[in-house]
């Protein structure tokens, strides 16, 4: 959890800034100074863990009322767009398979936002992926009913319980695309496996996509890469993952919490800490678990 907040707040540092200023001050590693606020990945991932922590599983309607409690109280943490109608209707009572099917003409939507909240699920499950697998898709249901948006989910949530297992890198996201159902980010995963983890980021966001759309399949799979190149060092995996631009906060929350389930806070600077907005403590009613 703590993993993917710092990459949120790291992340939101550099969102959707101009290429040119971009680069420049990311390879020069110029950070930013602090405060960082967290946005919307740690608020959903913050009630998706509070509800497994009460309920052992996901409880479908208790997270959706964990989401739109937390929405209701504190809405401007950068929600996706229809974000907004979704969790107000939810908190106006209305059933949330009704809510989130409607979204863009019965479409359901097939953003990057059921993918960037899961990798604790992932790193709570981890001894069981079937069990990652169906959790991951009962999280993903409560507000995105588009099955990329699922796809997305289960590939994170993979990844993090991979990542807490010991997987090498350089077997990560085969074994995660393994485990998609067939589409875009499936075959997004299988052509992300084609470029070698040393790689520069910028080549690979180029030719699987990088958030750009803020879809699951423009974001998942370039995450995954990042995640497989660096899942040692959840410092440098940041710095990578951000080179590529687009929507920096959801890429670096989805690696920080992948990479972080192998090495926790480990090696991150001092000074990356005191900047990361404190999550609330305790996270969730039995932190021992
Ligand atoms: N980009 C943000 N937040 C800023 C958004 C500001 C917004 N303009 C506002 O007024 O508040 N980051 C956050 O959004 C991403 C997570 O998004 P999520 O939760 O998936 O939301 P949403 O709205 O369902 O999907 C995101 C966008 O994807 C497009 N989209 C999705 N499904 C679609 C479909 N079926 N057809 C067409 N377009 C679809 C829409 O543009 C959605 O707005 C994270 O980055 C989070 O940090």
């Amino acid at each position: 959890m703590r993993g993917l907040t710092l990459g949120d707040a790291f992340g939101e540092t550099w969102f959707f800034r101009p290429a040119e200023t971009l680069e420049t001050a990311l390879v020069e590693r110029q950070l930013k100074d602090g405060p960082w606020p967290w946005t919307d990945d740690t608020a959903m991932a913050l009630s998706l863990l509070r509800i497994l922590d009460r309920h052992g599983r996901v409880d479908q309607d208790a997270l959706a009322a964990e989401f739109a409690g937390a929405y209701a109280a504190d809405p401007y943490r950068c929600y996706g767009a229809s974000m907004h109608d979704v969790l107000r209707a939810i908190g106006d009572g209305e059933p949330w398979a009704d809510v989130t099917r409607r979204q863009f003409d019965g479409m359901g939507s097939w953003g990057n936002g059921a993918a960037m909240r899961v990798a604790p699920l992932g790193a709570w499950f981890a001894g069981d992926l079937d069990t990652v697998v169906a959790e991951a898709v009962r999280s993903a249901d409560v507000t995105h009913a588009h099955p990329e948006a699922t796809a997305g989910a289960v590939a994170v949530a993979v990844a993090a319980a991979l990542s807490v297992r010991g997987i090498p890198g350089g077997e990560l996201i085969e074994a995660v695309a393994a485990r998609v159902p067939d589409g875009e980010v499936a075959s997004r995963l299988r052509r992300a496996t084609r470029f070698a983890l040393s790689a520069d980021p910028r080549h690979v966001a180029g030719m699987v996509g990088c958030g750009s759309m803020i879809s699951a399949a423009d974001t998942v799979p370039y995450a995954i890469w990042c995640a497989a190149a660096n899942l040692e060092d959840l410092t440098e995996a940041l710095w990578a993952t951000a080179l590529a631009g687009g929507d920096v906060d959801t890429t670096c929350a989805i690696v920080g919490g992948i990479v972080a389930a192998r090495t926790g806070l480990a090696g991150v600077p001092a000074a990356w800490l005191a900047a990361c907005e404190p999550l609330p403590s305790p996270l969730v009613m039995n932190p021992g678990q």
